[in-house]
């Protein structure tokens, strides 16, 4: 069965190297040359690539950081803070470039650039006979506004690699579009590397699944163009082929290892197999195509046409649009992780506190910034609690680990817009009027209970009149639109039987990580979200990295 790829747009992918170490490396240059790593808790959440080279890695336990590097220098990351803040300048940078401010963000540090337009009109002003000299017009009304480049080469790498490969005669070919795309990702990068200090990754291709899969064949600091042909003829494989053919099937984005598990099960018959599958081995599996995979696949949920889903991915096929942020967060979610937290009054206590630290991110998130009083720029609708009760010992289970939060939602009462009070007031009258009741309808017994978690959020927020209207950029579920539904439809929820439960969107802010001081098993759980396999311990700081709002 064919599978359609519109390949008429041009995308750029970019994922900042090593994201939070380079935020304080910006701060203190001295850094840069020194193995740093940034902590959340017990873990190294990420490092500079001074310390991968000295072997340590993400998600790591700081104390086998200390063991395998003992100079390491260890900076506190669990303010996110100036993350946000410096992730932000970096898109507004990047948006300030493209065309139609067609940008989405990705969490913190990975962005889809939609540069189709500007391809196309650089294509249109191109001069055949003087292609060493060509000018790359960052703005139609200006042409002074812009950088010069050499048209008869791509800059930076390519799949595959090609040595001194002719300009193609045809400027209008996919490969001249992809060509002129990658100087601009050149110039890109070369502008949030010298206005801001961050180097970033970059992939060029059609689509968001290809351009972020090439991406990261040359990290750090590369940039790789997928070349044509991405159409196979009976002489020639298509590269899309090529280089996606190769992947292991769980290196796919949308691919969680439940799904990787049938599919090496089917492939090699064998429950449980451990062989090294790939995307060709599927692909050209006898009888392989849509109905089959449905089948493979069926059991693990009731998702609508996921074997057509899964066919397009392993033919490289996303046409998903690029969502341009919003100004403003679609939710804003704070939380705390406890030890043990088994009275009411240490829960009020928490619950003020986590709703001081609300109240103050609503100002800072949906306040203009205008000198006092401030205006807001958006009012979120629904207050939200959750809660994670801790099972007995022993029926804890790795994929229950995460997924057994309960919560409750209600309307956000009005006063807690009102600019003129304190925090300190508001957070209490909040606590007093709506979360408590939220609390216990949630625990209706007046104790037994034991508690790992606290979360409060706001959510379901709408921008002011007057305001522009988007479509959430920063909704990771929106990653790919195929696979976003191919994540969810797979995502075991896992809850209270008897809970009165919302489904979660997994979300944090103060996320603590102390679960692993609980002899819990050092293996690791695939994050629901993007499918990344993450240590048991490092869950929570991988929920808080998720939890980025623009
Ligand atoms: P990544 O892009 O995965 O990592 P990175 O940018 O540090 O490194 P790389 O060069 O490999 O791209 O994540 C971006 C940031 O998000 C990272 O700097 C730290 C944070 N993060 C967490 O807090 N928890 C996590 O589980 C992960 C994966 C990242
Ligand atoms: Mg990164």
């Amino acid at each position: 069965m064919a599978v359609l790829r519109n390949d008429s747009r041009i995308i750029l992918h970019l994922d900042y190297d090593c994201f939070y170490a380079s935020v304080f490396e910006v701060e203190q240059p001295a850094l840069r040359s020194l193995p740093l790593a940034v902590q959340q808790k017990q873990i190294v959440v990420t490092c500079n690539y001074e310390a991968r080279r000295r072997g340590l890695h993400k998600l790591q336990l700081i104390k086998d950081a200390k063991r395998i590097c003992p100079d390491v220098v260890i900076v506190l990351g669990e303010d996110l803070t100036k993350f946000r803040n410096a992730s932000k300048e970096l898109y507004l940078l990047v948006r300030s470039l493209v065309w139609g401010g067609r940008v989405e963000k990705l969490g913190f540090d990975e962005l889809f650039l939609d540069v189709t337009e500007m391809i196309d009109y650089n294509i249109s002003v191109l001069n055949p006979n003087d292609l060493t000299n060509s000018f790359f017009h960052l703005d139609r009304k200006d042409p002074t506004i812009g950088t010069a480049y050499d048209a008869t080469h791509f800059q930076g790498s390519t799949f595959p690699v090609t040595e001194g490969s002719p300009v193609p005669t045809d400027l209008s070919s996919l490969e001249m579009r992809l060509l002129v795309a990658s100087h601009l990702q050149g110039h890109i990068r070369s502008k949030l590397e010298h206005q801001i200090g961050f180097t970033a990754t970059g992939g060029i291709s059609t689509s968001k699944l290809l351009a972020k899969l090439v991406g990261s064949v040359h990290k750090p600091n590369g940039q790789t163009t997928l070349l044509p042909p991405y159409q196979s003829t009976l002489e020639n494989e298509s590269n899309v082929h090529r280089f996606l053919d190769e992947h292991e099937i769980r290196k796919i984005p949308g691919i969680g290892s439940r799904m990787a598990q049938k599919l090496r099960a089917h492939i090699t018959g064998q429950e449980d197999s451990d062989a090294k599958v790939t995307v060709r081995d599927v692909r050209l599996f006898p009888g392989m195509g849509p109905p089959l995979l449905d089948k493979i696949l069926s059991g693990l949920g009731s998702a609508k046409g996921i074997g057509t889903k899964m066919w397009s991915v392993l033919h490289g096929v996303d046409n998903s649009e690029i969502l341009q942020g919003r100004d403003v967060p679609t939710q804003i979610s704070i939380e705390d992780s406890y030890g043990r937290l088994d009275t009411f009054e240490a829960v009020r206590r928490e619950l003020v506190t986590l709703s001081r630290s609300l109240i103050r991110r609503m100002r800072a998130d949906l306040l203009d910034n205008e000198t006092p009083p401030g205006r807001w720029r958006a009012h979120p609708r629904t207050l939200r609690l959750s809660t994670r009760p801790r099972l007995p010992p022993g029926s804890e289970t790795g994929r229950t680990y995460h997924s057994n939060r309960i919560s409750r939602s209600a309307p956000l009462p009005a006063f807690i817009f009102h600019l003129d009070e304190n925090m300190d007031a508001l957070a209490e009258r909040l606590v007093q009027e709506s979360v408590l009741s939220m609390f216990r309808r949630l625990h209706p017994e007046k104790s037994g209970w034991n508690l790992s978690l606290l979360n409060i959020a706001v959510t379901n927020i709408v921008e002011s009149a007057g305001d522009q209207k988007q479509s959430s950029g920063r909704d990771i579920g929106k990653m790919f639109q195929q696979q976003e539904t191919v994540l969810r439809d797979w995502t075991v929820q896992e809850q209270e039987p008897e809970a009165p439960v919302d489904v979660l969107p997994p979300d944090s802010e103060q996320a603590e990580s102390d679960d692993w001081e609980d002899d819990e098993p050092l293996a690791s759980l695939d994050c629901t979200l993007c499918g990344c396999p993450v240590p048991l311990f490092a869950h929570e700081a991988h929920m808080m990295y998720h939890s980025v709002p623009e």
